[in-house]
């Protein structure tokens, strides 16, 4: 197996550059946001939790975010390997990842992490909020205090990989398609 995580703040470009991703590798792509906006569609128990923090701009729960991890990983046996998107996001989450991967005897290769300014980031998602519907794009304050959220607890998440020398830094502005390349060099390096 393969696993791959895309880093990065909000906007970075995580689920743009993922699409193209499992596309060219053919492995199984796990958003927790995309996770938990189903959830949220589906009006489930944790949808309905989850939405509380999203609406404010804050991390959910690790426990939730967990548990819908490996029950996602479970549902998925035989895969060629995962590209988690927005996933970790805390240490525990981190923590929880290396020891479900540990079971399955498949860690993590590689943490692509994509590089943004933060005008850029909020100019991105301020966009995409005139059209994607997303309640969490569409006001600056919670764009803004998801950024701090990635700042104060995320970012961390990129030291815990590099101890193990994981982590590639690539520019995450441009062009879509030289991003892309970007990352494919990083992970052809590796493979
Ligand atoms: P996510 O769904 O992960 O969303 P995101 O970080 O906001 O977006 P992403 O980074 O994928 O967006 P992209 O750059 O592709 O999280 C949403 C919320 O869910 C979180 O705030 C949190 O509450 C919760 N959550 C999720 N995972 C969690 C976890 N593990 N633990 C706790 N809570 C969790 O796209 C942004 C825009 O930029 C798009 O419009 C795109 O078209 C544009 N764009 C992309 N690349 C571009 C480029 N090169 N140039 C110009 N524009 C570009």
């Amino acid at each position: 197996m393969f696993n791959l995580i895309l880093f990065g703040p909000p906007g970075s470009g995580k689920g743009t550059q993922s699409e193209k991703l499992i596309n060219k590798y053919g492995i199984k792509h796990l958003s927790t946001g995309d996770l938990l906006r189903s959830e949220i569609t589906h009006q489930t128990a944790l949808g309905l939790e989850a939405k509380k923090f999203m609406d404010k701009g804050q991390l959910v729960p690790d426990e939730v975010v967990i548990g819908m991890i490996s029950s996602a990983i479970d549902q998925n046996e035989g895969v060629k390997g995962f590209l988690f998107d927005g996933f970790p996001r805390t240490s525990a989450q981190a923590e929880a990842l290396d020891k479900l991967l540990e079971l399955k005897n498949a860690p993590i290769a590689l943490m692509l992490a994509l590089e943004v300014s933060e005008e850029e980031l909020v100019k991105r998602l301020m966009k995409r909020g005139e059209t994607s519907g997303r309640s969490d794009d569409t006001n600056e304050t919670i764009i803004r205090a998801r950024i701090t959220e990635y700042r104060n607890k995320t970012a961390a998440v990129a030291d815990y990989y590099r101890q193990f020398d994981k982590v590639k830094i690539v520019k995450g502005e441009g062009s879509i398609e030289d991003i892309f390349n970007g990352l494919c060099n990083e992970i052809d390096a590796r493979l």
